[in-house]
């Protein structure tokens, strides 16, 4: 990122890089499996925001000071895991959501069967195409092996998957902070941590530099779910969200305070650095 350069431009042109290589990830394709590659591709461009891989290119420019487009495809695979997380979180076991992105669900055009099998899909492939571009774009196997293990831990049942099931029983938790906080690391901020920590371990960042990225991966995240919350889904009928727990201006407060925290745990990469800007871009979202 040039000094001139707003973080908007740079948001939006890290955008672009992440949709031509997700193009080339998941193709379409002829013959007997075009229907399952539509089906992929159906969500996987249907309009996301792409700021979890945008975040691991923003640490690794952060940290070495290049420039990160050559990590795209590693960066990627964390866009092709939040898919399948939407694609299965609309599924009639699950929220039941027709319209996702303004548009119908995957399930209601493809049926369930093919949208189960589309989020699989795209699961597996973020671990294929972490294993292959380690490789190919000359990273020790270690970081590979490392990449791996933590995306499996936070998409996992110790993470998003972990947070998908506490949503499932939410009526079983009190509805408290405590619950809440929990609730939004896991479905929420892990998968933000995660991104953010690929692009440590893919620096070669020093420990203290992974346990300061990840603090803010964890506060931008759970400010991100609080954003999310604010923004106010109606058709959702949740009575677990900051908004209705603190109340309105309080969860605001609190997204502002998460913000700082993130800011504060990653300023030693220096003033106004790219990552403290994206903190304060993602705080300031409209949508
Ligand atoms: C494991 C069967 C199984 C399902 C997993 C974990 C899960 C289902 C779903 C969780 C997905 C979810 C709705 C998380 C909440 C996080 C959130 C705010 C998502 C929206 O992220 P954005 O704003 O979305 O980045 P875009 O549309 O920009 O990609």
């Amino acid at each position: 990122m040039t000094s001139q350069m707003r973080i908007e431009d740079y948001i939006n042109s890290k955008k672009n890089v992440i949709e031509r290589t997700l193009e080339e990830i998941i193709p379409p394709k002829n013959g007997f499996l075009s229907k399952i590659y539509n089906a992929m591709r159906y969500t996987l461009f249907s309009g996301g925001k792409r700021i979890r891989p945008i975040l691991s290119l923003a640490t690794y420019e952060t940290i070495t000071g290049k420039n990160p487009d050559i990590i795209a495809p590693i960066a990627a695979s964390v866009e092709l895991i939040h898919t399948y997380s939407l694609i299965h979180d609309d599924l009639p076991a699950m929220d039941n959501d027709s319209i996702r992105r303004g548009k119908p669900s995957n399930h209601i055009v493809f049926g369930e069967g093919m949208a189960i099998l589309a989020g699989d899909g795209l699961l597996t492939e973020a671990f294929r195409i972490i294993a292959e571009k380690v490789i190919d774009l000359g990273f020790p196997p270690r970081i590979g092996l490392d990449i791996t293990k933590i995306l499996a831990e936070k998409a996992g049942a110790e993470g998003m998957v972990g947070g998908q099931s506490m949503d499932i029983e939410r009526n079983v938790f009190s509805k408290t902070k405590e619950t809440l906080d929990e609730l939004a690391y896991r479905k929420t901020a892990a998968l933000i941590e995660c991104s953010v920590l690929i692009g440590g371990i893919l620096s070669q960042a020093s420990q203290k530099e992974m346990d300061l990225l990840s603090i803010y991966g964890r506060n931008i995240g759970i400010a991100f779910q609080i954003i999310d919350d604010i923004h106010d889904h109606p058709e959702e009928n949740n009575d677990l969200t900051y908004p209705k727990i603190l109340g309105l201006e309080e969860a605001k407060k609190e997204a502002e305070k998460l913000t700082i925290t993130a800011k504060k745990a990653v300023s030693i990469f220096g003033k106004n650095n790219l990552l403290s800007q994206i903190g304060d871009y993602l705080l300031n979202r409209v949508n």
